[in-house]
């Protein structure tokens, strides 16, 4: 991709039935990071997230609770925002699938579309319905009678849907995405779904009777059938179109799309399958490429409320601060396969690495700094070491924030090695270049570290510009 191109990406739009948790924490902030970066070599940025509302999971889990769905919506997207202004999360619009004036009058464009090139068909269907999954199920994917993932026995339903011909687009996805037409990151989910798409794939249920106790505000209506709203797909796949302005003002649209999902392995099917062949259907282009990473763990397992060990990114920001849970999230997960977090881990490698490693770097060179230079404005670094941006370009996070902190390191050698403090006292003008050569390469850490850990990057910019020591960074736990 040509470094001026502008730049579009989006995170999942999630499920507002509970509040975010550190798995989601984790896909915005990776997301957040690859659009930092791109922002910092100067590209024109579009960044969107948002949350898939229109579902009997939010009904039902409003009803729980005794609230109204629409205020009961109002109040976790709430949460969400408030989560990502914690986070750093530096969206440019956040969609909500509810909205009528953003949403649905390019879902609804995108319906009618499908139905121009004949892919919309009703039929009768019977099925076994599983709410958590928001998904039709078989009975092989069930235990004991239920869902597993959910412990609950799905509902048995007969009804009358429009459905999707995806079975018609499967030679043409698998030539996609072999071609590399629609790049899909890494190979492993590349052959997976090439695999999953060779066994054949089935047309979709697209839409569902409206249920009675769905308040109007809810579930987008059929284009020309009232009694039917739009199912998952049409509802939510669109909105990384639509929040472009897709089917009403679509300047954005024309300058952004196509652009890149980031997305956890749990939804590749759908954003691999579904959303292509939609948009193959409706003629607009495909997706520039699909980010798919693993889950996040908690001692090997994921991260579930019956094995109590579902970690609350709010406790971890309250306890080290958002560049620490940021830190952690974008080095010490791999984004291409599962990665695990524990808080006796967190708190070791904080220790280690943040409170040791880099705080302890930024405070010995800015006391130097303060006590031997006058002060003064530095020129900025422009340049990043090649490792950085390359490791960046194939969106591999995990090994441009380990380049960085390998100048932390070089810098702790050369600190070492060349002793400035006595230098700067047996031959005070060698001494002070030196110093002033330490500052400038710290401050190269800061531009490095920008992306991953926005707040701190902050800091060691201005400490370096002002020559003056900041305030601890990483206070160490005992
Ligand atoms: O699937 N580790 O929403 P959702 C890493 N609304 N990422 C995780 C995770 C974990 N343990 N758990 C969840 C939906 N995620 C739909 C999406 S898109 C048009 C519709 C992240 O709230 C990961 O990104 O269940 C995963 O794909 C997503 O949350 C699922 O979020």
């Amino acid at each position: 991709m040509s470094e001026k191109k502008p730049f579009y990406l989006t995170t999942p739009i999630f499920y507002p039935n509970a509040k975010l948790h550190l798995g989601h924490a984790y896909t915005t902030t990776i997301s957040d990071t690859l659009v930092r970066y791109r922002r910092l070599m100067g590209q024109e940025t579009y960044f969107l997230t948002g949350s898939d509302e229109n579902t009997q999971k939010m009904v039902d889990a409003a009803r729980k609770v005794g609230e109204d769905p629409i205020a009961f919506l109002d109040d976790i997207v709430s949460t969400f925002k408030g989560l990502y202004a914690e986070l750093g999360i530096s969206y440019d619009q956040f969609i909500r699938t509810t909205d009528q004036q953003a949403h649905w009058p390019g879902a609804q464009l995108l319906w009618k579309k499908l139905v121009d090139a004949g892919d919309i068909y009703k039929k009768e269907y019977e099925g076994l319905y599983c709410v958590g999954h928001e998904a039709f199920v078989t009975e092989k994917d069930l235990v004991d009678g239920k869902c597993p993932d959910h412990a609950t026995a799905p509902e048995k339903i007969k009804e009358e849907n429009y459905f999707f011909k995806l079975s018609r687009y499967a030679d043409t996805l698998k030539e996609k995405i072999a071609s590399g037409a629609l790049k899909i990151i890494p190979e492993t989910r590349r052959n997976e779904i090439l695999s999953f798409i060779s066994s054949g794939l089935e047309d979709v249920s697209f839409s569902r009777p409206r249920k009675t106790d769905w308040p109007p505000g809810l579930g987008i209506p059929v284009p020309g059938d009232d009694s039917q709203v739009m199912y998952v797909w049409c509802d939510a796949l669109s909105n990384y179109v639509t929040a472009l302005g897709y089917g009403r003002d679509d300047a954005l649209y024309q300058k952004f799309w196509p652009g890149i999902h980031v997305l956890g392995k749990d939804i590749l099917r759908f954003h691999a399958a579904i959303w292509p062949a939609m948009l193959l259907s409706a003629k607009l282009p495909l997706p520039a490429m699909l980010l798919v990473h693993g889950f996040v763990t908690s001692g090997g397992k994921k991260m579930s409320k019956t094995l109590g060990n579902v970690i609350d990114p709010e406790e971890l920001l309250a306890e080290y601060g958002v560049d620490a849970l940021r830190y952690y999230l974008t080095r010490h997960i791999n984004p291409f396969e599962d990665g695990d977090i524990t808080r006796e881990h967190f708190k070791e490698i904080y220790n280690a690495n943040l409170a040791n490693g880099l705080g302890n770097l930024v405070a010995r060179i800015m006391k130097l700094a303060e006590d031997h230079l006058e002060g003064g404005t530095k020129p900025e670094s422009a340049d990043f070491s090649k490792n950085y941006t390359d490791a960046f370009e194939r969106f591999e996070i995990n090994h441009a924030i380990d380049e960085a902190f390998r100048h932390v390191q070089l810098l702790d050698q050369k600190i070492t090695a060349t002793e400035p403090f006595k230098l700067v006292k047996s031959d005070p003008e060698a001494g002070k270049k030196l110093i002033f050569d330490l500052t400038r390469e710290l401050l190269g850490i800061g531009q490095m570290l920008e992306p991953f850990m926005p707040e701190t990057s902050k800091k060691i910019k201005e400490a370096v510009i002002t020559d003056k020591k900041p305030t601890t960074l990483f206070p160490r736990k005992e």
